[in-house]
């Protein structure tokens, strides 16, 4: 039989359906239209993602996989943490390679991934738990821009953030979580980021437009979202997949381009949403930091820079920074 696995959920399915209906009322009836991206991640959307992770043209996963790899002794001796919390934590893939750093340190003690995602959160413990059976795992179902307050207490914790998903954030947004994530951290403790570097269009671009669609379907799996969760019927073959760069706010802008004048109705908000030919409905920003940027916006909200790296080729960089 299968134990049971230590799992909080802070954020169940009726809380996202409900904070779902919000937001895609609020964004559906804006202009331009925005969903959130934290909707792309039902079960199909999180294995979408881990797709676009091993993809030729998607080079954030295995840059910052390479730093990791050459640094995780370095971050465990450092920090000495005790427990590893992961924030957006997904598969927590590359995550071993701190695990693996921390337990031969001898400081660890606990691994506490949190994601929106009950699914992928449930794999991954389930992984996890067969490939570290003696480290005490417990996992958190939350949204962590909203939810930080469900952090565990006690030990010296390493918050880690990785994969670049603070790019997610717009700069309001991002002060906001980073001194949020400060005020709940002591002296002592620290906090772990992966940021994606700002380069050649050339090169961010097909990342997030690879020639094989995944990253398409992946934008395009919030409709299904909206479908199922909301009885919405939007056509998802009618929603042209575009990736752009931003050059004023360096970031990239996945949106959905209705390919011919629709209306959707979505049943659950009683809402019939008219779609223009050519309107585009925007889904995610993934903003690209330049060296210092990051540095800044850490001290901004109270942290001290320790230390920072980039991969051999520099398109990714891990921060660690002390409260
Ligand atoms: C998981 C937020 C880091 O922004 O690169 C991948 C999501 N979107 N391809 C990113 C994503 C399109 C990804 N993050």
């Amino acid at each position: 039989t299968v134990p049971e696995l230590d799992l909080d959920v802070h954020l169940t399915a009726e809380d996202l359906a409900a904070a779902l209906r919000a937001d895609a009322r609020r964004g559906l009836t804006a202009t331009p239209k925005w969903l959130p991206p934290k909707y792309f991640y039902d079960a199909r959307g999180s294995a979408l993602f881990e797709e676009i992770t091993r993809l030729r043209e998607y080079y954030p996963t295995r840059a910052e996989r390479e730093i990791l790899a050459e640094r995780a002794g370095a971050i465990a001796r450092r920090t000495g943490a005790k427990v590893l919390v992961e924030l957006g934590s997904g598969s927590s893939e590359k995550t071993r390679l701190l695990l693996d750093a921390l337990r031969e340190h001898g400081t660890l003690g606990s691994f506490v991934p949190l994601d929106v995602s009950g699914a992928a959160l449930r794999d991954a413990l389930a992984a996890l738990r067969t490939d570290y059976p003696d480290l005490h795992l417990h996992g958190i179902v939350a949204d962590f821009v909203n939810h930080l307050e469900v952090l565990p207490e006690s030990g010296t914790r390493l918050v880690a953030f990785l994969g670049g998903t603070i790019g997610n954030l717009v700069p309001a947004e991002r002060a906001a979580f980073l001194a949020g994530v400060r005020a709940r951290l002591s002296p002592g403790e620290w906090l772990l980021i992966g940021a994606d570097l700002v380069k050649n269009p050339a090169v961010l671009v097909p990342a997030y437009d690879d020639a094989a669609g995944v990253t398409a379907e992946f934008n395009r799996n919030v409709l299904h979202v909206l479908n199922r969760e909301l009885h919405a019927d939007f056509n998802p073959s009618l929603f042209a997949h575009v990736a752009l760069w931003d050059p004023a706010n360096e970031w990239i802008e996945m949106r959905l381009r209705a390919t011919r004048p629709m209306t959707v109705h979505v049943a659950d908000l009683g809402l019939d949403v008219s779609f223009a030919g050519g309107e585009e409905l925007r889904t995610e920003v993934s903003a690209k930091f330049r060296p210092g940027r990051l540095a800044n916006e850490l001290a901004a909200a109270g942290f001290a820079v320790r230390d920072r790296w980039t991969d051999t080729l520099g398109r990714f960089s891990l921060t660690l920074a002390a409260a």
